[in-house]
């Protein structure tokens, strides 16, 4: 056998040291987008993120409703495959087929009056417009001015009349109300109708904008001004049926798939990986790998991204089951480094996902600082009102449900298999509840703000940068106990605060 001297370690056994920050390292100014795909040197990755955020391939947290609220914060989902292949594709179809939801803020403004107009309104909500009339008509009654963050005004129209530049719409609809987004995007792709659904500021449907020659896919009534853009979505798929999956996903029109699993070194994700780059013109990714032998193997295999880690999910007990594993960190610092070797020695870049294991908000930054291009997580997503479980009431508080891939109510073999028997032989998950906590957005907000301005601290703007200068530090148990509140008696209102 051979023996580690270094122990493996978790995200909790380490910080980070403050660098210089520099007037100009404020957190308004932190990009975090970040590549999900190979490329190579000076050229740019297929698919990048703006966000390096995606939710774990898990029943209780990647559905078509994640992958929309990811994808509108800038992150990606990847759908889970522990379902059939139709109603995989279906999510996927969904996500790919959803329509924006543009807010209608009531305006007095006129069609006489000019999109400068409009401009001054988007300056003051931040979000861009157009107008929309009672009668679908460029001379009808305005009734509002539609705006929405995805939608822009091309420079040259803003001297137009908003009459000289909309396009008629034939009809509105108005919505009973209480619909949702959600529930008027499901109506919109269940009846194939070809309309824009507007919301209001709380995401509230106020009506559909139908007109009979619009299709959603190339005719925008809003194409005027902007490219249609669909969301970003991903799918997970396993190395059994992968030959009927990836087909029906490509044809739904996934844009990267990932092989989950949860020991990826293994010639069955070579054969995978293999098949899908012979026959489809699509990304994908594969692991979960802790070492630098099986980063090589999969990237070898042409494998777009590498995921890393085996045991550290909050639901997992891998470890306890089967005793292999590494602690997260010692796993991506190692992968990492093998990435960069890689990409010295090939001028190819291969972005790495750390999977699993985060538990507070810092353990993003210290993930990215140790070499992660982006994370995945379950059980910080799951506890959301966009994750697909329960919301249960359990003595005062509100919790939701989040069970593992291993664990009998998943029953997801296929990630767990190593030859043999086609089903679950044992559990290598639990069934659990998670602290309700609210909406994404809300949430996915405060984190951003905590790692940016971490990464502040570390007189960082973006990313690689961070993963260049970052300064980490081992600590020892009872630095670990004085990093908290301590020798202090706590208010119940401190105690209730994370
Ligand atoms: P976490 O964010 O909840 O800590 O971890 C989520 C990750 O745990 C998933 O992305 C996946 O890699 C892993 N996972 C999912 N199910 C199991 C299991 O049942 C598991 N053991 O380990």
């Amino acid at each position: 056998a051979t023996f580690y001297t270094e122990p493996s370690r978790t995200f909790n056994e380490y910080l980070l040291l403050p660098n210089l920050t520099t007037k100009e390292c404020n957190p308004a100014n932190v990009d975090l987008s970040t590549p999900i795909t190979k490329f190579k040197k000076g050229e740019k990755p297929a698919i990048s993120l703006n966000i390096p955020f995606s939710s774990a391939v898990m029943q209780a947290v990647s559905d078509h409703h994640m992958a929309v609220a990811l994808a509108r914060c800038g992150g990606i989902s990847f759908i889970f495959g522990s379902q059939s292949v139709e109603s995989q594709a279906t999510m996927v179809r969904k996500v790919k087929a959803y329509k924006a939801g543009f807010v209608v803020s009531k305006s007095n403004l006129t069609p006489d009056q000019t999109l400068k107009d409009i401009l001054a309104l988007k300056e003051q909500t931040g979000h861009s417009t157009c107008a929309v009339t009672e009668d679908g008509t460029a001379k009808g009654k305005l009734l509002g001015i539609v705006t929405g963050r995805d939608y822009r005004i091309s420079r040259d129209s803003l001297d137009k009349k908003v009459s000289d530049i909309m396009t008629p719409f034939s009809s509105l609809i108005y919505a009973k109300s209480g619909t949702t987004l959600s529930e008027a995007n499901d109506l919109i792709w269940e009846h194939k109708l070809n309309c824009l659904p507007i919301v209001d500021e709380n995401q509230n449907l106020e009506f559909l904008v139908f007109r009979k020659d619009y299709d959603s896919r190339k005719n925008n009534p809003l194409s005027l001004l902007d490219a249609n853009k669909s969301y970003i979505v991903g799918a997970g798929i396993n190395t059994k049926d992968y030959k009927e999956r990836v087909p029906a996903l490509v044809e739904a029109g996934v844009d990267i798939l990932v092989i989950d699993s949860s020991d990826g070194f293994s010639e069955w994700q070579k054969e995978t990986v293999e098949y899908v780059k012979a026959n489809f013109n699509v990304p994908i990714g594969a692991g979960n790998v802790v070492d630098k032998e099986g980063f090589r193997y999969l990237v070898d295999a042409g494998a777009d991204f590498i995921k890393v880690g085996i045991g550290g999910g909050s639901i997992c007990i891998t470890r306890e089951q089967k005793g292999i594993g590494r602690g997260q960190a010692s796993a991506v610092i190692e992968v990492a480094q093998a990435r960069d070797e890689y990409f010295k020695e090939t001028g190819i870049y291969i972005p790495i996902c750390s999977d699993g294991g985060i538990v507070h908000d810092y353990h993003v930054t210290l993930a990215l600082a140790m070499g992660a291009d982006f994370v995945m997580l379950g059980r910080y997503f799951a506890r959301f009102d966009e994750s697909p479980t329960k919301k249960v009431k359990i003595g005062n508080n509100f919790v939701k449900e989040y069970w593992g891939e291993g664990s009998n109510r998943a029953r997801n073999w296929q990630r767990y298999d190593t030859g043999g028997k086609q089903s679950l032989v044992f559990e290598e998950g639990v069934d659990s509840y998670v602290p309700y906590a609210g909406s994404l957005r809300e949430n996915l907000d405060r984190t951003l703000n905590k790692v940016k301005s971490t990464m502040c601290n570390c007189g960082s703007l973006s990313i690689p940068e961070l993963q260049q200068k970052a300064r980490i530090t081992v600590i020892s148990a009872t630095s670990l106990v004085e990093g908290g509140a301590h020798d202090v008696i706590l208010k119940e209102s401190s105690m209730a605060a994370e």
